[in-house]
């Protein structure tokens, strides 16, 4: 079997987990991660959602952040403190460093994302979980996310790190835009994944600033509505709340209810011009599956909360038990 994932960093790093402990060896995963929250800082390329991933399925992610590096230090951060950096507000790694060292290098040799992900996950791979996927970037095109906001009030734009980082997503939403969305192509490999694929899992990434920008990128929602394999996501909102990061802060400013259902229509049904055939809610939302029914989206209530791995592994079960389902029609 063949299941492409399109996942941002720390929710689908922890469900592409499970998906790999529900299926076999023989089965292929193929990863389309989000790089829109990608960001020039101190000349590098930093690629947060990518990195997740490879830290998280190679054994070299801090557990407790969900991001970065184990046993990391900051002796760089601390420094560009020292000289008063303006930017010294992200948690740049010592260790975090060199992959972003790595990355610009290829970058700056005209090697492509694509390439420099492939090299830096080669170092990860062995007898890891990351050996069993291929990450593919959604595009090498450059994509960022920013945010309409008001600072010390005045109105202000600033990327999504900015936001999230430095003002803990505590700031007004006004817009969230993609630049250089129209402009880019979906990466090497990405539309054949979705075109060979036997499902297509949204996993439960931010619907605005990971999901949005990967269906967002033009060609990509096409090759899923025409894709043959069902397409099956995985609600990031349980009982009205995120179930991690600021997803409820975005929607709340894009005046999207923040619920599991109104994602679920926001990503919208095949039949109506969406992407999705199946949406896994929370036991807790189940009185939410009439409104995806009349949506189109065929939806399903267990339980989403990957608490272990035991937990994790039984939700992407229930993904692809809902896409055998659709499947067989
Ligand atoms: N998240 C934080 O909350 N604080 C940080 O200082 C921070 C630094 C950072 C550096 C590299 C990286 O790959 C991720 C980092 N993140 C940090 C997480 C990042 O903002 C998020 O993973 C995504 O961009 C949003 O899901």
């Amino acid at each position: 079997m063949h299941i492409v994932v399109l996942s941002g960093g720390v929710g689908g790093s922890r469900f592409i987990r499970g998906l790999l402990a529900a299926t076999t060896p023989d089965d292929r995963v193929t990863v389309v991660a989000n790089t829109a929250d990608d960001i020039w800082l101190f000349g590098l390329r930093v690629c947060p959602d990518l990195d997740t991933v490879m830290y998280t399925l190679g054994d070299g992610i801090d557990t407790e952040r969900g991001w970065g590096r184990t046993d990391e230090t900051w002796n760089a951060k601390s420094e560009l403190g020292a000289y008063g950096v303006p930017e010294a507000w992200f948690g740049l790694g010592d260790r975090d460093l060199a992959t972003h060292l790595v990355r610009t290098e290829m970058l700056r040799a005209g090697d492509g994302l694509t390439a420099a992900t492939d090299r830096l996950c080669a170092r990860w791979s062995p007898d890891t979980d990351l050996e069993r996927i291929r990450l593919l970037p959604m595009t090498e095109d450059e994509v960022e996310t920013w945010i309409s906001t008001t600072v010390d009030g005045s109105p202000t734009d600033i990327h999504f790190q900015e936001f999230w980082i430095r003002h803990h997503a505590g700031v007004p939403v006004h817009g969230v835009t993609q630049r250089g969305i129209e402009a880019a192509t979906p990466a090497p490999g990405v539309l054949e994944a979705i075109a060979d694929a036997d499902v297509v899992v949204l996993p439960p990434s931010n619907p605005i600033v990971s999901v949005g920008p990967i269906l967002a990128v033009p060609g990509i929602r096409d090759a899923l509505r025409d894709a043959a394999a069902p397409v099956v996501g995985v609600s990031p909102i349980i009982g009205g709340g995120a179930v991690r990061g600021m997803a409820d802060q975005l929607l709340a400013g894009l005046g999207i209810e923040n619920s599991a259902a109104a994602v679920g229509l926001l990503h919208g049904a095949r039949s109506a011009d969406g992407v999705l055939d199946g949406w896994l809610v929370d036991t807790a939302d189940a009185d939410l599956l009439p409104r995806l029914e009349d949506g189109g989206v065929t939806a399903r209530a267990v339980p989403l909360w990957m608490t272990d791995d035991a937990t994790t592994r039984q939700l992407a079960a229930d993904a692809l038990a809902l896409a055998a389902e659709l499947a067989r029609g």
